[in-house]
């Protein structure tokens, strides 16, 4: 019979602390943070932790992945659009050619490796925290305001809990179709956005990857955030847009973090 070793209960609820504390510690003040833990941010997050930048995903969610656990309609087949499947290939994905350039793979499958994948490079992971708002610093995006999510399902009588926020180099919008902290700067008359277009799968994909960077000083955006920005197409159930963009914006933050810029501590006197 199997007999496991002896612990009790603080040492448990000590792990516990101690673990997430020393993690956090380290994510109060770092290169990137991504907010949205969708599979353009997870492959950014994958690109950027593999180049050595200290970078997290805050998630709202408990599970990481958007949308891209299910294709379309409820059903979890993926497709990707050539060259999308190359990332497949990178993260080790099974996938098959259902037409020329059209390729096909497991969402469950999918979305998991690609979650291993930014774990494995060392991306850090915060998840049940939602992004409220932005640290603003002289006319940059220094950071990310934020709260655990359920504290937003409280009542309202009970919901006066402040958030805290954390720093970084630079902020990338992962957040979807509702490009969050994007519209943290339109509610402030920063940046105008134009809401994404109507369904062109063939126009889309290229014109996201195209328009994937930065939207205003120190913040930049990836996946559907793009879309939503610039009014581009939506594309549906294809994610091969998703990949190749969260590859993109990481090349362009990589730019910036290596440009010198950032050299001169600290960029911005209080
Ligand atoms: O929506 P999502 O998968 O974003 P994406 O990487 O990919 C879009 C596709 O899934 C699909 C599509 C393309 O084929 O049209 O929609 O652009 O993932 C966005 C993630 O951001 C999280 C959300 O829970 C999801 O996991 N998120 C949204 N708002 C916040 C957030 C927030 N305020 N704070 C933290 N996470």
């Amino acid at each position: 019979m199997t007999k496991f070793d002896h612990i009790d209960e603080k040492q448990i609820t000590r792990a516990i602390v101690s673990g997430f504390t020393k993690e956090f510690m380290e994510i109060i003040e770092s290169d990137v943070v991504i907010v949205g833990g969708g599979p353009s941010g997870l492959v950014a997050a994958k690109e950027l932790a593999s180049a050595g930048k200290n970078v997290v995903i805050f998630e709202a969610n408990n599970y990481l992945g958007g949308g891209f656990w299910i294709g379309g309609y409820l059903m979890n087949k993926l497709t990707v659009r050539a060259p999308g499947q190359t990332v497949l290939d990178e993260i080790g994905v099974p996938y098959e050619e259902v037409e020329p350039g059209l390729f096909m793979a497991n969402g469950p499958h999918a979305c998991s490796k690609l979650v291993a994948a930014a774990c494995d490079a060392g991306a850090k992971i915060i998840n049940m925290t939602k992004v409220d708002d932005v640290v603003m610093r002289e006319g940059r995006v220094a950071g990310v305001v934020i709260n655990w999510t359920p504290v937003g399902a409280l009542p309202r009588a009970i919901t006066c809990v402040d958030p805290v926020a954390v720093e970084s180099k630079l902020v990338i919008d992962a957040t979807g179709h509702d490009a969050i902290v994007v519209n943290c700067l339109v509610e402030r008359g920063l940046v105008d956005v134009k809401g994404f277009g109507g369904m062109w799968v063939s126009r889309s994909e290229d014109a996201l990857v195209e328009h994937t960077g930065e939207v205003y000083p120190g913040l930049l955006a990836t996946g559907m955030a793009v879309a939503t920005v610039h009014g581009l197409p939506r594309m549906g159930p294809t994610f091969g847009g998703m990949l190749i963009s969260g590859k993109r914006v990481a090349e362009q933050a990589l730019m910036q973090l290596e440009s010198g810029m950032f050299d001169i501590e600290p960029l911005v006197q209080v």
